[in-house]
């Protein structure tokens, strides 16, 4: 096992990072911007080096710095976190060039998802299915009107070099197939500095499923169960929860096998999530990889009893998974509510400032991960994820009860936080009955009577 571990990231990730490394006895090596001085990662760690000013260009993601500070702690392997430069393939070459392991896939992997075109493709090869649409990019206006002849309206065009809802486009009629295919290309270019675009048949109030995987290198990969997504705003996740409400175990083991093969098919290695539309008559779909640990990685952990940190530090030091298919079991259920300091009386715009209380729940079943502390301050430069409150219940009516009251416990003063819109969620008859989907928030909660409890 690794010696010293460096974590290029901040925040609740940082934390939970340094927290696994402690239990396996790993040295930690913190890495800080000018605005996280006081930042919980930095009193934690073993080390802390500041790495550069308040934007994530100059600190977090300058990788130079991160590099060399590395080089100069005697680190034996990097920690990315999620975000920043964890899904930076030309990072994880940079670490195997100077023999720091990047606790994480290989950049290859990394690549090969990356480019959603190209994922799609590989997916299909290996026989996952993937929404009907194009065979690759598209590079005409005339094969796009040929690839809308046997998909039909409404379909959805795609930036190769998106991905987690950035540059798509919806298009309903052939009339408007012309013009979406033009405007695409150009935004894509200017968002990614790649115009690649591809098409896919428009999946209707689709479930967002996912499946958490792990492997190691030595050719053996595990599903974890399925979390649902579906709860989210803008393509900002809030609620998460496992197992998805209302699918057969049977329906979740077949998701669990597509998503071992997918990432099986481009050699993965790590922890990784495979997500999937599921559409109302069943029929799933990949959709994206992500090659990280993701934020709502803690409902997993709390249904099946693996710690998926360690268990990324375990196989990025090359050791064999110590469970089998067979010795996963998952207990009871688990949701995830994201507590982030915004402002629901200003369409969730964040809201950082100095938390003048921060008196987190407790009790059975309750889990905090957080950098937070009375006092601190959240800076502005970050994201606005003040909290991961997580709760565990043997079902999911004693999940929700559960949460309602960590929720109610929860004292956060100095700044708006998203705990109101949660208990919306939580006492709504349809998020009750287990009816969610991709436009749940749009369609089943009104906002401005929250902007009234809020205000
Ligand atoms: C789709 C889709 C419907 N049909 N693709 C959004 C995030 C990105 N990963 C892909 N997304 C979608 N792709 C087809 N062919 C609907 C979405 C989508 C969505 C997906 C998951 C969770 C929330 C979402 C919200 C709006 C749209």
């Amino acid at each position: 096992m690794f010696r010293k571990v460096l974590i290029a990231n901040r925040g609740e990730i940082a934390v939970r990072v340094i927290r696994a490394c402690r239990e396996l006895g790993i040295r930690t090596a913190a890495v800080f911007s000018e605005a996280d001085r006081q930042s919980m990662h930095v009193r934690m760690a073993d080390e802390a080096f500041c790495i550069g000013p308040a934007p994530p260009a100059d600190s977090y993601l300058n990788i130079p710095n991160i590099m060399s500070t590395a080089e100069l702690l005697g680190v034996d392997a990097i920690h990315p976190g999620y975000g920043f430069l964890s899904e930076n393939p030309h990072f994880s070459e940079i670490c195997q060039d100077v023999k720091i392991t990047f606790v994480g896939p290989s950049p290859e992997a990394i690549a090969a998802m990356g480019n959603k075109s190209q994922a799609r493709e590989r997916m299909r090869g290996a026989g996952v299915p993937v929404i009907p649409g194009s065979d690759g990019p598209v590079r005409s206006e005339n094969e796009a009107l040929d690839i809308s002849k046997h998909i039909g309206f409404p379909l959805i065009v795609k930036a190769s070099a998106g991905g987690g809802g950035r540059g798509m486009r919806l298009v309903h009629t052939r009339e408007d197939l012309r013009r979406a295919i033009q405007t695409a290309q150009s935004e894509a270019e200017a968002a990614f500095g790649n115009n690649e675009i591809y098409i896919e048949k428009y999946v209707e109030e689709p479930r967002h499923i996912e499946v958490q995987i792990l492997a190691d290198k030595h050719g053996n990969t595990i599903y974890l169960g399925a979390r649902d997504c579906s709860i989210q705003r803008r393509h900002q996740k809030l609620l998460e929860e496992t197992p998805p409400p209302g699918l057969r175990d049977r329906f979740i083991r077949v998701l669990g096998k597509a998503a071992a093969k997918a990432a099986h098919a481009i050699n993965y290695t790590g922890a990784g999530t495979v997500e999937f539309l599921v559409d109302r008559d069943g029929h799933y779909y990949f959709m994206e990889m992500n090659t990280r640990i993701q934020v709502e990685h803690p409902i997993t952990e709390m249904v099946t009893g693996i710690d998926i940190v360690k268990a990324q530090l375990h196989a990025a030091a090359g050791e064999r998974l110590n469970v089998n298919q067979g010795d996963v079991e998952t207990r009871g259920h688990a949701i995830e509510c994201r507590i982030n300091a915004e402002d629901p009386r200003y369409d969730f715009r964040p809201a950082p400032g100095r938390l003048a209380q921060f008196i987190p729940p407790g009790g059975p079943g309750i889990r905090v991960d957080t950098h937070a502390y009375a006092g601190y301050t959240i800076p502005p430069h970050y994201d606005s994820l003040v909290a991961k409150l997580i709760a565990w219940g043997t079902n999911r009516a004693e999940a929700i009860a559960r949460m309602r009251r960590a929720l109610q416990e929860f004292e956060i003063a100095g700044v708006p936080t998203t705990i109101p819109f949660h208990l919306m969620v939580l006492d709504n008859a349809f998020f009750r009955r287990g009816e969610v989907y991709t436009n749940f928030v749009q369609r089943r909660i009104d906002l401005s009577a929250l902007q009234h409890a809020a205000g």
